[in-house]
């Protein structure tokens, strides 16, 4: 198990597909658990593989509270059907977009099919938090982040924004 380095934009690999994966074996499952340890310790809700540089349909998630039980969730090679007509906006964050929050809009209900940890088929309506967390990790794997759907203007502020944080970071480190 390991903390990997997460992808910040405009690193050009978030804009990459993701590729299906083949099958769900232990070196996957190493992949999952390094995946579950970089989002906690990013204290994030959601993380795709393509976020730490790995371009596999690869979806990790815990929506538990922080008073709540761990409850990961795994989610490989995911097909989402069924979306609902009804919307809802959320203010919605990015662990590859860090100090940016906005508004978006997206279906309210979701049918997801994917595999889970142990490569069994599971088949699930989400809603809510639920339905908004598993759109926007489906987004990653095809190279699409939260701030495509804002203005460009708006786009262009978050990653001018996002440039000046990674970079007072990197000064601290050094
Ligand atoms: O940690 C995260 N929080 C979040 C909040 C609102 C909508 C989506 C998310 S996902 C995000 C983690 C992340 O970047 N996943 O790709
Ligand atoms: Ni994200």
């Amino acid at each position: 198990m390991a903390i990997r380095e997460i992808r910040t934009v405009p690193d050009p690999i978030l804009k990459e597909v993701s590729q299906p994966v083949e099958k769900v074996d232990d070196d996957l499952r190493a992949l999952m658990d390094d995946m579950l340890d970089t989002m906690y310790a990013a204290d994030g809700i959601g993380l795709a593989a393509i976020q730490i540089g790995v371009p596999k349909r690869v979806i990790v998630m815990d929506l538990a509270k922080p008073d709540e039980e761990p409850a990961p969730k795994f989610f490989v090679n995911p097909v989402l059907s069924d979306p609902s007509d009804t919307l809802q906006p959320y203010e919605e964050g990015c662990l590859s977009v860090p100090t940016v929050f906005d508004e978006v809009e997206r279906p309210d209900r979701i049918r997801v099919q994917s595999m889970d940890y142990d490569g069994n088929q599971v088949d699930e309506i989400a809603e809510g938090m639920y339905a908004v967390c598993i759109q926007h990790e489906m987004d990653h794997l095809e190279g699409v982040l939260f701030i495509d759907y804002l203005s460009r203007l708006k786009r262009n502020r978050a990653v001018q924004k996002v440039k000046k944080v990674e970079k007072a970071k990197d000064k601290d480190a050094a």
